[in-house]
């Protein structure tokens, strides 16, 4: 299956500069030829032209963040991850800001009544307009999926929702505001927060996530913001909190999702170069990029060690 790489350089989904550069970083880590190493064909689509804004424009009758630009930026990316689901290529997204997943899923929703999503995560992304703390769209993007939130944002693509509660799981959740918790508990959403994955251990978190998924939805989308590791791990994101999954951990997940080849698309998100340590955080995600794509260190993509 031929790759396509969409590069989406949005930084205003939240207030600290530097995330826009995420694509460019994770490109500099060598992610093309990654996968080309392990025998993809990898077609760079470049990146969604999105607005560039010094500062904040707060929308006059809501504290939505850059409501307008983000919105913009959102629409002409669910139209190339349509173009490219269409085209029977998988769409890898290279954030920006967590806000993209609005467009990702907007575009990937239009092909199946049932997208599975694994949100990787230290937050949980459900604030609305009334529960979010800062007016950070980034914050919002789960919950816009859901059907909640600004219809600017609601409606991209053209319809809502994208996505149903029962559909997704959270893995990684260590830093959930009031509103988000109310949320998760009326909608029923699985999560996985760092005390289930200290408890069971990744192995059985990932066995459980994919048995769920497997049963009920067809296409499975991972969305992986890099917050989600730990800060000594991944460094460069803009909204660090300690205590999160290992790189082990994290490849490890990557690893067991490749086996049970459930996923269909993938973005990894809010790496931030300026906040960085010699591009770490971008290595670190094309390496998980390359376990979630079936790389292993001993043996070929296409081979597996089966026990008897
Ligand atoms: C916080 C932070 N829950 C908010 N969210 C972040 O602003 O809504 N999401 N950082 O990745
Ligand atoms: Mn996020
Ligand atoms: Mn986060
Ligand atoms: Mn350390």
């Amino acid at each position: 299956k031929e790759i396509s790489i969409i590069g989406v350089p949005m930084d205003l989904g939240q207030t600290r500069r530097g995330v826009d550069m995420g694509p460019s970083a994770i490109r500099y880590a060598g992610l093309s030829e990654r996968l080309e190493n392990i025998g993809y064909t990898v077609r760079d689509e470049g990146d969604i032209k999105v607005e560039i804004q010094e500062r904040a424009q707060s929308d006059s009758d809501t504290n939505l963040k850059n409501l307008q630009d983000v919105a913009e930026g959102n629409e002409k990316l669910s139209q190339k991850v349509d173009e490219v689901i269409q085209a029977d290529r998988f769409p890898l997204v290279l954030g920006g800001d967590h806000s993209i997943a609005i467009g990702t899923l907007a575009g990937l929703a239009k092909h199946t009544e049932n997208l599975g999503v694994i949100w990787y995560d230290a937050h949980g992304d459900l604030n609305t307009a009334e529960t979010s703390p800062s007016g950070n769209i980034h914050g919002m993007s789960l919950a816009v999926s859901l059907g909640l939130g600004h219809p600017a944002l609601t409606n991209i693509g053209g319809y809502s929702p994208k996505v149903k509660p029962e559909n997704i799981v959270i893995i990684g959740a260590r830093s959930l505001d009031q509103g988000e918790k109310e949320l998760i508990r009326e909608k029923g959403i699985k999560v996985y927060t760092m005390h289930e994955i200290d408890r069971m251990g990744m192995t059985k978190v990932m066995e459980e996530s994919i048995a769920y998924l497997k049963e009920r939805t067809d296409l499975v989308h991972l969305s992986l913001d890099l917050d989600g590791l730990d800060p000594d791990d991944a460094p460069g994101v803009g909204t660090p909190v300690m205590g999160g999954i290992s790189y082990r951990e994290s490849h490890l997940a990557m690893e067991m999702l490749a086996e049970a080849n459930i996923i269909t698309s993938a973005e990894f998100v809010e790496i931030n170069p300026i906040l960085d340590e010699h591009n770490k955080t971008a290595e670190v995600a094309v390496a998980l990029m390359g376990s979630l794509l079936g790389e292993k260190l001993l043996y070929g993509a296409e081979e597996h060690i089966t026990p008897d």
